[in-house]
């Protein structure tokens, strides 16, 4: 077995790549459990509406340590692979499991970084809404397995750790140091070059980014257009009506209405979960005025639904987000009316949201005591 062995490979090595790899993906792991919460929110959740860019910043960790993660895992798992081929595959029944949920652990991660980095480039195709479920499952088997992992080798972990590292071969070639400085830098250049579609100063080196926030109509990417969506008759359609509910009854009001309502603005970003982020100057309407029309309180919730049938058609404003004086149904954007991508005739606005509840082409407003 030696002649394949690479002499770099050593338990401190794998031991040092390993707690790299375990830093990124923690980090990976409770960001993505946060954007999940957001989006389902258990019971004990509730997600604050400020500071306006938090989502940015805990969305943004969770694409740039997911990518990171990748070079550092390939670099683990080459440091270990020859154990692989070692004879026999397993010695005993504990043995046997330790190798099973090692299998657990390299698949699950395996999946989370392919379907992950499909989804940042909008490959929706082979996964579908089977992503974000399978995403989410996934994670749980990959905090799991990570965790038995270390309980397993814990022992030989700390004394690799510990250990005077192994005379370097002399004559050339890579040290064990100079191949994790390698690791590194490639880690760090590849989180560098996505975080540029959510740090804007960052988007002209942002080389692997699918998305540069700096471009789009209106100066703002669009995910999703009206003509994808099915929306570009309703949204035109002259005789549109925003229908307003609540415990005053149904109200209906024609865009003219809506323009007549006094109009506040709020500058903005919209947060992809795919981590891009790009900031806006949104007008419109306070959301809290419209749940004061409709008879409620802030302790109310809103539910808004688009004219778009089936996709991110709905969501719920929290009474957290929709007292925000800064939570608005946005008629205009960057001081023009919002364009037919953008969400026209009207859309909603939130600081601190995942983009895919900022529901374009609104029809209906509900309001309503939370249940
Ligand atoms: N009705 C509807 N609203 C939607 C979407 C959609 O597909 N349908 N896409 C959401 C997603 S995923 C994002 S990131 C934002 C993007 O807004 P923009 O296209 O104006 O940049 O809109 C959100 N609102
Ligand atoms: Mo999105």
């Amino acid at each position: 077995m030696k002649k394949f062995t690479s002499l770099l490979r050593s338990a401190k090595l794998t031991s040092q790549l390993g707690l790299m790899a375990t830093a990124a993906i923690t980090i990976c792991f409770v960001t993505g459990y946060i954007s999940h919460a957001i989006q389902q929110p258990p019971w004990w959740f509730t997600w604050p509406s400020r500071p306006v860019n938090l989502y940015r910043v805990t969305q943004g960790l969770h694409i740039i340590t997911g990518v990171a993660a990748i070079p550092l895992v390939t670099a683990k798992l080459w440091s270990v692979y020859p154990k692989l081929f070692r004879w026999p595959p397993v010695r005993d029944a504990a043995h046997a499991l330790e190798r099973a949920s090692l299998a657990v652990l390299v698949a699950s991660v395996l999946f989370q970084l392919f379907s992950g980095l499909l989804n940042i480039f909008r490959w929706y195709q082979p996964m579908g809404f089977f992503f974000t479920v399978a995403h989410y499952w996934t994670a749980w088997a990959v905090a799991g397995s990570v965790l038995v992992h270390i309980g397993v080798k814990l022992p030989i972990i700390q004394r690799a750790l510990r250990s005077k590292p192994r005379r370097e071969p002399v004559t050339g070639g890579l040290s064990r140091r100079g191949l994790i400085a390698t690791v590194a830098a490639t880690a760090g250049a590849i989180a560098v070059s996505f975080a540029g579609q959510t740090i804007r100063p960052l988007a002209a080196v942002s080389l692997l980014a699918p998305r540069d926030p700096r471009v789009g109509s209106q100066g703002l990417p669009v995910n999703g257009s009206a003509q994808a969506a099915g929306v570009t008759a309703g949204a035109t359609d002259p005789g549109y009506r925003l229908e307003l509910t609540g415990p005053n009854g149904t109200q209906l009001f024609t865009l003219q209405q809506l323009q007549a309502i006094p109009q506040h603005t709020a500058s903005l970003p919209i947060t992809c979960v795919e981590g891009w982020s790009a900031d806006a100057t949104w007008t419109g309407i306070r959301i809290r005025d419209l749940v004061a029309l409709a008879g409620g309180d802030d302790t109310f919730q809103v539910t808004v639904t688009s004219l778009q049938k089936g996709g991110y058609s709905q969501s719920t404003v929290a009474p957290t987000h929709a007292r925000d004086p800064l939570t608005l149904l946005a008629l205009g954007i960057n001081g023009e009316t919002l364009n037919l991508d953008h969400g026209y005739p009207c859309r909603l606005i939130a600081p601190n949201r995942p983009g895919v509840m900022q529901t374009k082409w609104i029809r209906r407003i509900n309001v309503a005591k939370p249940a």
